[in-house]
């Protein structure tokens, strides 16, 4: 599947540029476009210009709202990160236009980080005049769910979280939700955890975006995932993980192996454990009994996936999400593990949405209040000081 990927606000764009550099490794690895067209839109120029892998023209580095914020973001009002994106809105629907291996792209994908100013106004906005302009081509938003320090002490990023969500679900195909709580390693920097954090959320779409696109022999599965069957499988709520089985670096050869029971046992149960770690490891926490739609690829050396190994994970697939539509495939390569990508889409119930309506109506209410009596209190002052003549 081939992605036209838009990045907005500071967290969009830094994970859009980890597919920048997915993109180059399928060209270098598998010989494959997964994303013709990678494009960043910030209200922040410096965060624009610390960008690695995007292309560095103003037609793929995108800066919005210059004159309003003087390329120094919005600082969380994420109503003025959609005025300003309703303004400049066109400067990116050019920049699409622009690009001349567009016609390739089969769906969209805007990245942002529900939290913020900038990425969280500007996702529904923009995603409403793609919408508008590209009738045949689905449109499929990432957002980024704020760490739990961030919602414990930030009213603001709650409340811009939910508005987000609720605004963004509404207009797009699906929506990935990813919370970022899920990724903190404990051990790392701030610095050098953002950047972990984001590689592994663009991680899981390789194999997927590739699976469909290869045209070598050798990396053709039996039964290949492509395009269609993801946009078929993508609808509403969304998590996607991948999970990941080394395999031992010294083998005997396979007629040895048959023999040995222990190895043979090892071999098709290898799936099952590999699926096991992908639904431990999903993007945010859900069930998957409560997905409508499934998708998932098994990836390994062609020899690793046997027919005794494919249908153990369909089988194990099936028991986990009873109530889905399963599509699933296979893509050979040459891997030193097994990896197996799952997409759960059409959710209908993730609890940590629920927990985002809930306080940020409760902080809609107190918030008002707080405004009302912010007011008194100034008029108050003000109406002490009426009689004293103004210098
Ligand atoms: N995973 C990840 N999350 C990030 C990153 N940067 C920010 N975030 C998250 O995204 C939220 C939004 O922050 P930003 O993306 O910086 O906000 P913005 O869209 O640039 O908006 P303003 O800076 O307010 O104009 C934060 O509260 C974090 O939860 C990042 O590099 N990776
Ligand atoms: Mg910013």
């Amino acid at each position: 599947m081939k992605l036209t990927v838009i990045g907005l606000g500071q967290c969009g764009c830094r994970i859009a540029d980890h597919f920048a550099r997915l993109n180059l490794k399928a060209h270098a690895e598998r010989k494959v476009t997964i994303a013709p067209d990678i494009v960043a839109v910030n209200t922040d120029q410096a965060d624009l210009t610390g960008l690695q892998f995007i292309k560095e023209d103003y037609m793929h580095r995108i800066l919005i709202g210059l004159r309003q914020t003087l390329g120094h973001g919005v600082g969380k009002i994420n109503e003025l990160g959609a005025q300003l994106a309703r303004e400049d809105g066109d400067k990116v629907m050019d920049a699409i236009k622009a690009e001349p291996r567009f016609y390739e792209t089969h769906a969209f994908l805007l990245i942002a980080g529900a939290a913020g100013g900038t990425g969280s106004g500007a996702l529904p906005v923009l995603a409403q005049m793609i919408k508008d302009r590209y009738l045949n081509k689905p449109i499929y938003a990432l957002v980024v769910l704020p760490f739990e320090h961030e919602i414990s002490s930030e009213d603001r990023s709650v409340y811009n979280t939910a508005t987000c969500l609720k605004s963004i679900y509404d207009i797009v195909d699906a929506v990935f939700l990813v919370d970022n709580q899920r990724y903190v390693r404990k051990d790392a920097s701030l610095v050098n955890n953002m950047e972990k954090i984001n590689r592994q959320i663009a991680e899981p779409f390789y194999d997927l975006m590739c699976a469909g696109e290869v045209t070598k022999r050798k990396y053709v599965g039996a039964r290949t995932i492509d395009a269609g069957d993801l946009i078929a499988s993508l609808e509403g709520w969304t998590t996607i993980g991948v999970g990941r089985t080394p395999l031992p670096a010294f083998r005997f050869p396979r007629e040895i192996r048959k023999k040995q029971f222990r190895d043979k046992a090892v071999e098709s149960f290898r799936g099952s454990q590999t699926l096991d770690a992908t639904v431990s490891d999903l993007s945010i926490v859900c069930s998957p009994k409560d997905a409508a739609k499934v998708a998932y690829v098994i990836a390994g050396p062609a020899k690793e996936i046997n027919m005794e190994m494919v249908k153990n994970v369909s089988d194990y697939v099936k028991e986990i999400a009873p109530n889905a539509l399963i599509r699933g495939g296979d893509f050979p390569g040459e891997k030193h593990f097994i990896d197996i990508t799952l997409i759960l889409s059409q959710l209908s119930f993730v609890p940590k949405i629920k927990e985002f309506y809930e306080k940020a109506v409760q902080y809609g209410q107190v918030h008002k209040e707080q405004i009302e009596e912010t007011h008194k209190g100034i008029q108050a002052l003000a109406d002490l000081g009426r009689e004293l003549p103004s210098l």
